[in-house]
């Protein structure tokens, strides 16, 4: 831990005289329109904050630090958070390091299970999960450190120790709240010994497969950033940006990601997928999907798993979930992949001929729950947490890089619709 915060330490004392000279040189530099349009899109496309964790391009997909996502699928997640955190790539004492500090918070409190298994039994596993990261938010270390008078420059120290605690933890909330729904309540204890996304597979207790393990620790990596305007990146943000703790700023993003045009989409497409294996009892046809695909879009709804509000191009992280399916999965045994495989064939010509989607290609969630089902992780209720587990990493790392900088309060200007109009001539 010591050498992460010695070198961001240094980092933010770098990173605050960049943006101050920044403001200072440019403060009334434009870098941009915005149209009305953008305006009543949600705020669609505007060049609005700062994020150097990663960064998406329409045309190419994640970048993690300026690396493509896909040189990076084989990192383990400590890696990959200590690589969002500092932009450079941690030696092996380092990875230990971090791995040990992960192991060394793996303890959580019994008052989190307690208030789990008050929640009324059909609570969502996302409603438990944002519920369980929020009431730890009593042993923030930023929020007491606040309170006695902590400086300006160092609001970032605390909000760090919390994120490797919070983070230390929530592998293990994730898997009881799995355990707690979907099993018999009992939980297994994490393995000291083992790396963060290994002790996550093994507290699953879904399958001892290493090949599962090597599946979560990618699912980790891949769904661990996507730069900082999504909902739940921005709503992490915003919140943080009140000085509100991590819990505060995780549990808001989580709840953002459990919204199905976001993260739970990942939990609708498996739905979408057994939907079809329910109908043909199988693998379709060519020709029956593609007139089950016609029947869902003319019925008023959207292919789970393609398109996307950024991305005009496959998204690099279903290319990384498909290919470790072809890789590892026979789609003659496995017909819920086998159908994930036949959609890659079909949907983007069908979604080409409606004409609407300006992106006609699968998104990261078209192949990964098809991944955790033949594992035997079949409950798709859970999907979504498996998510924001991962996602935590990378909005932990924007919210601590966020003070560091020294960023404001997030704060743009709401208008009425007759101000609008009248900016308009309307
Ligand atoms: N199926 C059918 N129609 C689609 C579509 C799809 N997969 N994707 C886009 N469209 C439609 C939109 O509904 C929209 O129709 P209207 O003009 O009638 O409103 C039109 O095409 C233009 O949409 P767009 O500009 O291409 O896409 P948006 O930025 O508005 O929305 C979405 C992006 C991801 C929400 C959209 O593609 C969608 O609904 N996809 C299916 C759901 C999904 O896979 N979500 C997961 C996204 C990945 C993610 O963030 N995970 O966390």
């Amino acid at each position: 831990m010591s050498v992460l915060v010695e070198k961001m330490n240094v980092l933010a004392g770098h990173f605050r005289e960049e943006r101050k000279a920044l403001s200072k040189a440019h403060e009334e530099t434009k870098i941009g329109e915005v149209t009305a349009g953008q305006v009543l899109g949600g705020m669609r496309g505007i060049p609005a904050l700062v994020c150097d964790t990663s960064s998406v391009n329409a045309d190419e997909g994640l970048r993690i630090r300026n690396i493509p996502i896909l040189d990076l699928t084989t990192k383990l997640p400590e890696e990959i958070f200590w690589l969002l955190l500092t932009g450079e790539h941690p030696t092996s004492a380092e990875v230990e390091e971090l791995r040990a500090e992960f192991a060394n918070h793996a303890d959580i409190p019994d008052y989190v299970f307690d208030v789990l298994k008050a929640m009324p039994a059909d609570s969502h596993p996302m409603t438990m999960f944002s519920t369980a990261v929020l009431v730890m938010g009593r042993e923030s270390k930023f929020r007491k450190q606040y309170d006695e008078g902590l400086g300006k420059n160092d609001l970032w120290k605390p909000m760090l120790e919390d994120s490797i605690i919070l983070l230390g933890r929530i592998t293990g909330i994730a898997a009881a709240i799995y355990r707690l729904k979907f099993r018999d309540g009992s939980r297994i204890a994490p393995d000291p010994s083992l790396d963060w996304g290994a002790n996550y597979a093994k507290m699953l207790g879904v399958s001892d497969n290493p090949k599962f393990t090597e599946l979560i620790r990618m699912y980790l990596v891949l769904h661990s950033d996507h730069e900082g305007g999504n909902v739940s990146a921005m709503t992490g943000n915003t919140v943080s940006s009140a000085l509100s703790d991590i819990y505060y700023s995780i549990s808001a993003a989580l709840n953002g990601l459990a919204g199905p045009l976001h993260g739970l989409a990942n939990q609708e497409c498996l739905a979408f997928v057994m939907e079809i294996y329910e109908h043909f009892k199988g693998v379709p046809s060519d020709e029956d999907l593609k007139k089950f695909a016609w029947d869902r879009l003319n019925s008023g709804q959207v292919i789970p798993g393609y398109g996307h509000a950024v991305l005009r191009v496959e998204d690099p992280r279903f290319t990384a979930f498909y290919n470790f399916g072809k890789a590892n999965i026979d789609t003659t045994q496995d017909p819920i992949f086998g159908i994930v495989d036949a959609l890659y064939k079909v949907i983007p010509g069908v979604l080409t001929e409606q004409g609407k989607a300006k992106n006609v290609k699968p998104n990261v969630d078209a192949a990964s729950g098809s991944l955790l089902y033949h594992f035997g992780l079949k409950e798709y209720d859970f999907y979504t947490v498996m998510f924001g587990v991962s996602r935590a990493m990378g909005i932990c790392a924007q919210v601590v890089l966020a003070r560091a900088a020294g960023n404001g309060l997030i704060r743009p200007k709401g208008l009425t619709t007759p101000q609008l109009k009248k900016l308009l001539g309307a």
